[in-house]
């Protein structure tokens, strides 16, 4: 997963945004006005040169339907700098990946975005839906990401600590188990701390099933042990989290599909489902406040 996307593309595209807009806003008046046709707009051009030439049109009416779409798909691409921003590629689509710039145009990063859960634009980056991904991975994986975006995925501990930093982002954690109950916790604020802990802090908790959720804590994997309990607990519940001694929750877990006779080391939100219950769905989402 390579979040880095050229510059040199969202610069060129910065430009022929500006010029878009300049041409529609100084002559889409006139052109309404000289052709009565709504869908025709106009077009700028040069006068022509020359000592005492003519003055060329400053505008010209041509039909922008093409332009007015490369435009819109341009204004989409280089202003989105959330999901909030993104615009749903057809009516019902529920969610998909997007290229989106939230770190001021230096770079675009691929992220899933979730358009229907509580009124959308939701940035997710952990799902389990299927097993179909490794979720028992070391410390740098879970540092640059992993999975793929249309499937399962976590999309990175360094990606989650540039994005809040700032601290303006709500964590939503949603969940179903195999009888198709579903419940969700919210976090009015989320942040994940800079590298070495990535330390994780969340306050103003909300939902339908209790909070798992420890503030002060750094993440811990199988090779990296940063934990507050005396053995291993990414190794103990077969995870990778901000474990304390050890959790209430293992998103990360092993993916067993329903009941299990092993203790906690599945996809367990305690409070819904208890430690024996591997969830069928889980994901991790922020959005900007
Ligand atoms: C367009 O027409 C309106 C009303 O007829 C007029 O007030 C306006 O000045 C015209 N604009 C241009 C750019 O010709
Ligand atoms: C965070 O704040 C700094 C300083 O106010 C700003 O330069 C930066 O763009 C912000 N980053 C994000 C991801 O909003
Ligand atoms: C991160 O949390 C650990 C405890 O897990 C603490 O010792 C450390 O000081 C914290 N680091 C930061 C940068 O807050
Ligand atoms: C912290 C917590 O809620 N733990 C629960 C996890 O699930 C088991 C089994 O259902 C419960 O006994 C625990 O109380
Ligand atoms: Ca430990």
């Amino acid at each position: 997963m390579k979040p880095l996307v050229s510059t040199s593309l969202f610069l060129l595209g910065t430009t022929l945004l500006v010029e878009c807009q300049v041409t529609l806003r100084s002559c889409s008046l006139h052109c309404d006005n000289s052709t009565g046709i709504s869908n025709v707009y106009l077009q700028g051009q040069r006068g022509k040169k020359g000592p005492k030439g003519e003055k060329g049109d400053a505008c010209e009416c041509v039909d922008v339907t093409e332009l007015s779409e490369k435009y819109e798909k341009l204004k989409r691409a280089l202003l989105s700098r959330s999901c909030k921003d993104v615009l749903p590629r057809y009516d019902d689509e529920e969610g998909g990946v997007y290229n989106i710039f939230p770190f001021n145009g230096r770079s675009g990063i691929d992220v899933y975005c979730d358009h229907v859960t509580d009124g959308g634009g939701w940035l997710v980056f952990q799902k389990r839906i299927d097993g179909s991904e490794d979720f028992y991975r070391g410390w740098n994986d879970y540092v640059n990401g992993f999975g793929k975006l249309d499937g399962e995925f976590w999309l990175g501990l360094e990606v989650l600590h540039q994005l809040t930093k700032n601290g303006s982002y709500q964590l939503r954690v949603d969940m179903e188990d195999f009888d198709g109950e579903t419940k969700y916790v919210t976090y009015r604020n989320f942040v994940v701390g800079p590298g070495g802990g990535y330390n994780l802090t969340v306050s103003g908790f909300k939902g339908n099933t209790g909070s798992a959720l420890n503030s002060g804590v750094s993440f811990s994997t199988h090779d990296r042990d940063q934990d507050l309990y005396g053995a291993n607990c990414a190794e103990r519940f077969k995870g990778a989290w901000w474990y304390t001694a050890c959790h209430s929750a293992n998103p990360n877990g092993h993916y067993y599909g329903g009941a299990h006779e092993s203790y906690a080391d599945g996809v367990n939100w305690s409070s819904f489902r208890g430690y024996h219950y591997s969830l069928k769905r889980i994901d991790m989402k922020l959005r900007k406040n």
